[in-house]
């Protein structure tokens, strides 16, 4: 038996562009530096890999600086994907570049259709529960169209908040396995993990909380080595990934991929 929340076999990922310098950031903490930010991507694809997935890799798109985040673009659940609709107008194209490759992989893909809002970055799937964070990005109707969506599939939606001034849901959470959930503790303390087993990033370290498990391994942003420690000791194999460039652009590890 496998666990589709954190066994799969392929991913999909995208080359990220020169313009990725034009990318949305909250705030200005630097240009981000491409060279750098291929290496860490080329070693991000190299670990998923590792795993024996298949990584379907797209080409950079120039008119879409901020098309190497395509987690936002699209929810893959086993039984259909759903094609989202971002809140940030300039993201929204990047929808239609990824559907026909949904479309080759799948053979149900919905979307959603609108007036509402919603991003991939703002949904984690867990082994009980989808949850689905309102932010600045992800509205109301959003969620509800999602939620009709994904009933029929069998799957439960739970609404929940993130937290004021995150930009997605699990910016500020990760699932380690179907139970475990590695949070910040500020988004903990909202209460919306009450049931499950909670892993909290160390204090200071509250950027490593948008991690990824992608079959054995965690893959964690570099440079929080206390969170590294605590997951290491907790029997998680862990690979830290460089995240320096994504980082001035608000990204992490979860955005760089869809896993089914
Ligand atoms: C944005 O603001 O949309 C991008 N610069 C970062 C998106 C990060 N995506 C994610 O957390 N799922």
């Amino acid at each position: 038996m496998t666990d589709p929340t954190f066994e799969f076999t392929r991913a999909i990922t995208r080359k990220p562009a020169a313009s990725i310098i034009d990318g949305l950031r909250a705030e200005d903490i630097g240009t981000p530096d491409l060279d750098r930010m291929l290496a860490a991507h080329a070693h991000y694809v190299e670990t998923l890999k590792k795993t024996g997935a298949e990584v379907i890799e797209l080409p950079p798109l120039e008119d879409f600086p901020d098309a190497v985040f395509v987690e936002d673009t699209a929810l893959c659940l086993p039984q259909g994907a759903v094609l989202m609709r971002p809140g940030a107008p300039s993201r929204m194209g990047e929808v239609a570049e990824m559907s026909p490759t949904l479309n080759r992989v799948y053979d149900d893909v919905r979307r959603i259709e609108g007036p509402g809002h919603i991003e991939g970055g703002d949904i984690l799937v867990t082994g009980r529960e989808v949850l689905v964070g309102r932010s600045d990005r992800t509205d109301a109707e959003g969620v509800e169209e999602l939620r009709n969506i994904i009933s029929e599939w069998g799957h439960s939606l739970r609404e929940v908040f993130t937290p004021e001034g995150v930009l997605h849901f699990k910016t500020d959470c990760s699932l380690l396995d179907g139970e475990t959930i590695l949070s910040t503790k500020r988004l903990d303390d909202s209460g919306c993990f009450k049931g499950y087993r909670v892993l909290h990033t160390a204090e200071g370290e509250e950027a490593a909380a948008n991690s990824i498990r992608f079959n054995q391994f965690v893959l964690c942003p570099d440079g929080f080595p206390k969170t590294a420690e605590m997951l290491d000791k907790a029997g998680y194999n862990v690979v830290q990934i460089d995240n320096t460039e994504c980082a001035k652009l608000d990204g992490g590890m979860s955005c760089l991929s869809l896993r089914f």
